[in-house]
């Protein structure tokens, strides 16, 4: 066999081992596993309802919806990401955190204005409620990143709603142990209500 043929055989079989995306598909969560699926008032959906089969922690977590917009790590990490720099409580240090304002992940899945409200779910069920109006004053992040790594699940990953508390004055006052209620870590679930 020539060379030549042999690294153009050697090239097709590693394309092989990727799964192509198709040409002009939109980041949406076609790519990678589903990290984050938002409900509600959706209005740029990507998938339907909720399955009593497949879905079972969601189903579980007594979750209801007929349409979503489910987001991969790849389509997070596509939208235009911020850096914001808390003091963390868990060890009262300065940590830089990254990834897409929650607004704009939001905008993506055709949800724009400020009226109602997120109710946010972790995957250990932890779930607070946030108004969307202070999603957009306190610059909430879903933040992807932290001091530039992505973060594992099993830790504060690997979806972490979070902002920077220290920038504002109404929530720098407060001791840092109580600034973050807000701040679901492995966060998976938004539903928007109007
Ligand atoms: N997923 C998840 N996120 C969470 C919590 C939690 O229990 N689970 N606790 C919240 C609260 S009440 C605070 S004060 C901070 C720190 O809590 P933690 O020590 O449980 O992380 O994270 C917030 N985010
Ligand atoms: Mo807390």
């Amino acid at each position: 066999m020539k060379k030549r043929n042999f690294l153009g055989m050697a090239a097709a079989l590693a394309g092989a081992t990727h799964v192509p995306q198709a040409a002009g598909a939109e980041r949406t969560g076609g790519a990678g596993p589903a990290l984050l699926t938002v409900t509600g008032a959706v209005r740029k959906t990507n998938r339907g309802p909720i399955d009593p089969v497949l879905d079972q922690m969601m189903a579980k977590q007594k979750l209801t919806f007929d349409k979503a917009r489910a987001f991969d790590f790849g389509a997070l990490t596509a939208l235009p990401a911020v850096t914001i720099s808390p003091t963390l409580e868990y060890d009262r240090k300065v940590h830089r955190l990254r990834g897409p304002l929650l607004v704009d992940v939001l905008a993506a899945a055709g949800v724009t204005g400020d009226a109602g409200k997120l109710a946010m779910r972790a995957v250990d069920g932890y779930a607070p409620t946030l108004p969307l109006a202070d999603a957009r004053k306190y610059r909430f992040i879903v933040a992807t990143h932290l001091d530039g790594r992505p973060m594992p699940l099993g830790g504060l990953g690997p979806l972490w709603a979070v902002y920077e508390a220290d920038r504002y004055p109404d929530m720098a006052a407060k001791p840092v142990d109580q600034r973050f209620a807000m701040c679901p870590w492995a966060l998976y679930h938004i539903d928007v209500q109007a």
